[in-house]
C-alpha cells in the first residue's frame, strides 16, 4: 500500500512538474521562454480584467474555454482573475498596437496590452498554448495545463492579409465569418473581400439593385472554370448570392471583434462582366445580351501577360454616367465599410473595345493620350477622386502603375514584386502579394492528385518569403497577403483545404521576426496545428507529406530525384505498375528510369505507415516534365 502511494504520488509529480510540453505557436512569438512548471485550469479559475475595454476578449475566452472544459469559468472586472487581461495604464512603446505579453505561472496567466487588439493575440496565444483538445465543441475530461512561459510578441506588419473571392464562388454569410475566425486564430488583420467580378456582384447596392437583382446570378455549371457551357437564351441563372447591407455590416461587426478590418473590392474597369449585365450602358459595347459569366472561356491568353478578351467586361472610361454608376456605388460601400481604404482593383483590364470605341477616342485625342493604358490612368484618377470625396484612400493591383498612377495609391504587387518595387521607389505604399509566394489558389502539391489549377505553390516556398524587396525603403511595405481566388473552389471546405497550411506559413512571414524563420521548427509546428485544426473541424491539406517528383533529362535519359517538404519521410517507389509499399524500392538516390512505356509510382512513409497520398505518372504524366 505505502509503494503504491509513493508510487502514486511520484507519478503525479512527474505529471505536473516532470513534463515540459512541447509549444507549438504559429506564428512564432518574438521573445518566447519556457520555465519550470505549469499553470492547470480548474472550476475555480477566473478571468478578470482592469478595464471595461477588455470585457469582449475576457468573455471570449471564457466562453471558449467553458464548452470544451466544462467548467463554469466566470469573467469579471475587478477582482484579479486567475486568468488576467490587462490594459496597460502607460504604453509600452514596443508593443504597438497589436502587441502583448503572456506570463504564465503556477498561479496563473497574467495578458497585457496597449490596446484590446493585443489582448485579442494573448488570447490566441493563451488557447495555442493549452492542450489541442481546447478547441474542441463538446466537454472533453482532461487535464488543462498551460506551460509556465513569458512571451513578449508584436508584429513584423501592420498588414497581414488574406483576399477572399467570394464573387467567381459565393460564399454564405456565415462561411465568411467562419473564415475570419480562422484568419484571426493566426494574427491575420485584414480580410480583402473581392466582392466583383466577371462571375458575380455580391454586395447590395440599394442605389443600383439590378447589381445583385441581376448580377449576382448565372446559370448553373460545373467542371473546369473557363471550360463551361456559355448561358442558353432565356435558360434561367438560379446559382449565387449576394450579401445584404445588413450582412455586410454583421460580417464587418464580427470582424471587428476578432481584430479583424475588411477592404472591400469593387474590381474596375475591368472583371465587370456581371455588372454589365445588370447595366449594360456602362460598357462601350452595351451589349443587352450581356450574362453573368458561369465560366466559360471569353478570354484569350498568348504568355507574357498579354491577353484577349472575347466579351466586352471593361467600363467605358470615357463616359460621364460611368462615373455617375461609380460615385453611387462607392458612396454605398464607404458608407458600409469603417476601413480607410477601397480595393478598386484594375487588374486585367483589357483595353481593345476601348481602341473601337469613337468616345474613348475622343477622350484620347482630346486629352493628348498616346497609349490606351492612359486611359485606364485617368479612369483611375476619376475614381480616386471619387474616394477622396468620401474619405477613402485607393487601393488596386499593380497594373494602376501603366499610364501613370494616380497620386495617393496605395499598390497591391501580384505580378511578383516588381510593380511593389515601382511604387515603393515612386513612393507609394505597397502590399505585397506576389503570385510567386502568396497565391494559395495555386495546387499546393503534385500537380496530377492535388485540384486542378495553372499553376503550383508548395507551403515552403510560402514559408520562404520575405516580403521587403532588396532595395527598398521598408516603411512603404505596408505588409502582405495570402490571395485565395476561387473559380476552381466551390465549397468552404475547399477554401479551407486551400487556405491551410499555406496560410500558417504566412501568418508567420508576416507576423515573426525575420530572424526566427526556422523551417524544421515551423514543420513541426504545422503537423501540430493539424491535430488542431482536426479537432476544431477546420479541414486543411496534407500535401506536405506527399512526394515531390523531378525529372530531369540527360543525354535522352529520364533522371528521377524524389524528395518530400517534411523531412524525414521514407519514400518508396516502383516502375512496373505494382503499388509501391514498404516491400518495394525505398529511395536513396537520383535514379534513372527504365527506358520504355514506364509508369513510376511514389508514396511516403513514416514509422512504417503510410503518410503521403500515392502518386502515380503514366508515361505520358513523364513525357511532359
Ligand atoms: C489573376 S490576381 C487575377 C484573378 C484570377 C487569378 C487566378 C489578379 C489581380 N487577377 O482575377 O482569379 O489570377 O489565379
Amino acid at each position: 500500500m505505502k509503494k503504491l502511494l509513493i508510487f502514486v504520488f511520484l507519478l503525479s509529480f512527474v505529471r505536473s512538474y516532470g513534463q515540459t510540453p512541447q509549444i507549438n505557436l504559429i506564428p512564432q512569438p518574438v521573445l518566447l521562454k519556457q520555465n519550470e512548471g505549469s499553470y492547470q485550469l480548474t472550476n475555480e479559475t477566473t478571468v478578470g480584467f482592469n478595464n471595461p475595454l477588455c470585457g469582449n476578449v475576457a468573455a471570449m475566452l471564457a466562453g471558449k474555454l467553458n464548452t470544451s472544459t466544462g467548467f463554469a469559468i466566470q469573467s469579471m472586472q475587478g477582482k484579479p482573475g486567475s486568468i488576467e487581461f490587462d490594459l496597460n495604464k502607460v504604453a509600452v512603446e514596443k508593443l504597438g498596437k497589436e502587441g502583448y505579453t503572456l506570463v504564465s505561472t503556477s498561479k496563473g496567466v497574467t495578458i497585457t496590452a496597449n490596446d484590446p487588439a493585443g489582448l485579442f493575440y494573448g488570447m490566441q496565444t493563451l488557447l495555442q498554448l493549452l492542450p489541442k483538445e481546447i478547441e474542441s465543441r463538446s466537454t472533453v475530461n482532461m487535464s488543462w495545463v498551460v506551460p509556465a512561459v513569458e512571451i513578449t510578441d508584436y508584429p513584423r506588419f501592420g498588414w497581414r492579409g488574406i483576399m477572399l473571392d467570394v464573387s467567381r464562388n459565393f460564399f454564405t454569410k456565415e462561411e465568411v465569418k467562419k473564415y475570419i475566425d480562422e484568419i484571426s486564430r493566426y494574427k491575420f488583420n485584414t480580410l480583402h473581400w473581392h466582392l466583383t467580378d466577371d462571375n458575380g456582384w455580391r454586395i447590395e447596392i440599394k442605389s443600383l439593385p439590378k447589381l445583385t437583382e441581376v448580377g449576382a446570378w448565372r446559370v448553373p455549371r460545373y467542371g473546369q472554370f473557363g471550360q463551361r457551357a456559355e448561358p442558353k437564351q432565356g435558360e434561367a441563372a438560379t446559382v449565387g448570392g449576394f450579401y445584404t447591407q445588413a450582412d455586410i455590416k454583421e460580417v464587418i461587426k464580427y470582424a471587428a471583434e476578432r481584430n479583424v478590418t475588411i477592404v472591400p473590392e469593387v474590381d474596375v474597369p475591368g472583371h465587370s462582366m456581371a455588372a454589365i449585365a445588370a447595366y449594360p450602358e456602362i460598357s462601350c459595347t452595351k451589349d443587352p445580351n450581356t450574362k453573368v459569366n458561369p465560366g466559360s472561356n471569353f478570354s484569350e491568353w498568348y504568355g507574357n501577360g498579354k491577353f484577349k478578351m472575347l466579351t466586352d467586361n471593361t467600363l467605358n472610361p470615357s463616359d460621364d454616367k460611368v462615373y455617375d454608376f461609380l460615385d453611387k456605388v462607392f458612396t454605398e460601400v464607404a458608407a458600409l465599410f469603417p476601413n480607410q481604404y477601397i480595393h478598386v482593383g484594375g487588374d486585367e483590364c483589357y483595353k481593345g473595345f476601348w481602341e473601337k470605341d469613337p468616345g474613348c477616342q475622343a477622350l484620347m485625342k482630346k486629352m493628348n493620350m498616346k497609349q490606351p493604358e492612359e486611359l485606364q490612368a485617368y479612369f483611375m484618377k476619376r475614381v480616386e477622386g471619387i474616394l477622396k470625396a468620401k474619405g477613402k484612400k485607393l487601393i488596386g493591383w499593380d497594373e494602376i502603375l501603366e499610364g501613370g498612377i494616380a497620386p495617393e495609391a496605395t499598390v497591391m504587387s501580384w505580378r511578383g514584386i516588381k510593380g511593389g518595387i515601382e511604387a515603393a521607389k515612386l513612393g507609394h505604399y505597397v502590399v505585397m502579394t506576389p503570385t510567386t509566394f502568396a497565391y494559395i489558389d495555386y495546387q499546393q502539391g503534385e500537380q496530377t492528385i492535388e485540384p486542378l489549377l495553372y499553376a503550383g505553390l508548395r507551403m515552403s516556398k510560402c514559408y520562404s518569403y520575405e516580403p521587403i524587396p532588396e532595395g527598398v525603403d521598408a516603411k512603404y511595405i505596408l505588409g502582405g497577403q495570402g490571395n485565395l481566388w476561387t473559380e476552381q473552389i466551390s465549397s468552404f471546405t475547399h477554401a479551407e483545404y486551400m487556405t491551410w497550411p499555406r496560410g500558417w506559413a504566412l501568418s508567420e512571414v508576416f507576423w515573426s521576426p525575420k530572424e526566427s524563420k526556422n523551417w524544421d521548427n515551423f514543420v513541426q509546428k504545422v503537423e501540430k496545428n493539424f491535430d488542431r485544426a482536426d479537432i476544431e473541424g477546420i479541414n486543411h491539406a496534407v500535401a506536405i507529406y506527399d512526394a515531390i517528383i523531378a525529372v530531369n533529362k540527360k543525354d535522352g535519359k529520364s533522371i528521377i530525384t524524389l524528395s518530400s517538404e517534411v523531412p524525414g519521410l521514407d519514400i518508396y517507389y516502383t516502375v512496373d505498375g505494382s503499388m509501391p509499399s514498404t516491400y518495394s524500392q525505398k529511395y536513396v538516390n537520383s535514379f534513372e528510369l527504365p527506358e520504355g512505356p514506364v509508369t513510376l509510382r511514389v508514396v511516403t512513409y513514416r514509422s512504417g505507415k503510410t503518410i503521403g497520398h500515392l502518386i502515380t505518372l503514366r508515361p505520358e504524366d513523364l513525357k511532359k516534365r
